[in-house]
């Protein structure tokens, strides 16, 4: 199996980041009861137990120990990055992953990428490369940011030229934050041209979501829960639900943010776990990208919930192919039914029959 690194920038990265190894840790802990390091955890993580061979890692409160985040934590500002080393995945990350300054860049994007950027790129290659030695076969970075912040657009768009540069072999996915027409930062608008041009240059495939979009999606389903319309939905399967709650209380964004984690969850779900039907990460572009800079991917996210009587599967996935394709259910504000793909994919994860993927896909091309 092939290793990952997630490299995430700037708060939004941050929080974002976070609550994908948050998921991505219960999800395995979930499956692997008993704890032991394999290679499914060895796509994301290293094993820090020297017993590793005899029986690997331990597990407690449902979290398995002893791992590290194959991550790189970088943000010009400390708050964020220092509520993570003191937050319940402290032990995830050791300090010679992070990066940080003091001040911040600003809102300004020329700060992340220029200040910034020429400050900081010895250390944040000695980082990355010390990162990517710990992996057997590295195949994917998976950046994560905002383009509406300094930091996260300047910065995160400079880590991806020093990848370009170092790393020319390995893909680097994006995920890419766009600030929401009501949003505070007011040059968010010039950051993200700025980081977008970067993004088209250097990245290989763009995952852009838009904030907008998020927050539509959670009071769509805050609507729905609140009215009862849902019925009996499974305690903690909501999309937004902040499932054992890695912070006492809920940060404005966190519903938002685990949007976010799942989608980057079940990306990656074919590298982190084996499985007869799995895809490579880089067969995405492959399959997708029909030329070098047409590579930015729209995504929608289904089932936004699980209901606790799951005895209608049939007519459940018939439902979640087309939710697929529901506006509601993009991850950026555009109406697939008035747009043209030019590629598109489906990643189903869960018990279903081949016979029934293939009925739908007929019934939608
Ligand atoms: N979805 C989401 N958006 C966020 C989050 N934090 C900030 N944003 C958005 O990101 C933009 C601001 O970028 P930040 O990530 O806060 O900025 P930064 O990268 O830390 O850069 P500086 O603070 O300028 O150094 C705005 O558009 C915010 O709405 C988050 O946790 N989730
Ligand atoms: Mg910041």
């Amino acid at each position: 199996m092939t290793q990952s690194i997630v490299v995430q920038v700037g708060q939004c990265g941050n929080q974002i980041g976070c609550r994908f190894w948050d998921l991505a840790l219960r999800e395995h802990a979930a499956v692997n009861k008993k704890g032991i390091y394999d290679e499914a955890l060895c796509s994301f993580f290293r094993n820090t137990n020297s017993r590793a061979d005899a029986g690997g890692a331990d597990v407690q409160r449902g979290r398995i120990c002893s791992l590290k985040a194959r991550a790189v934590i970088i943000d010009m500002e400390e708050g964020v990055v220092n509520e993570i080393l003191q937050g319940p995945l402290r032990d995830l990350f050791d300090s010679a992953q992070f990066i940080t300054d003091v001040s911040g860049s600003g809102n300004n994007w020329a700060v992340g990428h220029k200040l910034y950027g020429g400050q900081y790129r010895d250390q944040i290659v000695e980082k990355l490369r010390r990162t990517a030695e710990q992996c057997d076969c590295l195949q994917c970075f998976f950046v994560i940011h905002s383009m509406g912040g300094g930091t996260g657009s300047g910065l995160g768009t400079f880590v991806l030229n020093i990848l370009e540069d170092e790393f020319p072999e390995v893909y680097r996915f994006v995920t890419s934050v766009y600030p929401s027409a009501e949003d505070d930062v007011i040059t968010s608008p010039y950051n993200s041209v700025l980081a977008m041009r970067e993004l088209t240059e250097h990245a290989d495939c763009v995952l852009p979501i838009e904030n907008q979009s998020l927050v539509d999606i959670v009071n769509k389903i805050n609507q729905m829960t609140n009215c009862g319309k849902l019925g009996a939905v499974k305690p903690n399967s909501l999309v937004t639900s902040n499932i054992g709650g890695v912070k006492e209380s809920e940060k404005p964004f966190d519903a938002m943010n685990n949007i976010v984690a799942n989608l980057l969850l079940n990306l990656t779900s074919s590298a982190r776990f084996e499985g007869p039907l799995n895809m490579d990460l880089n067969e995405i572009t492959m399959n997708l990208v029909p030329f070098p800079h047409l590579h930015y991917l729209t995504s929608s996210l289904t089932p936004l919930y699980t209901l606790a009587d799951v005895n209608v599967p049939t007519r459940r996935l018939d439902q979640m192919f087309s939710d697929a394709f529901n506006k509601d259910h993009q991850l950026i504000r555009a109406d697939p039914k008035h747009s043209l793909y030019l590629a598109c994919a489906l990643m189903v994860r869960g018990n279903v029959h081949i016979s029934d993927l293939r009925r739908n896909i007929e019934r939608l091309v």
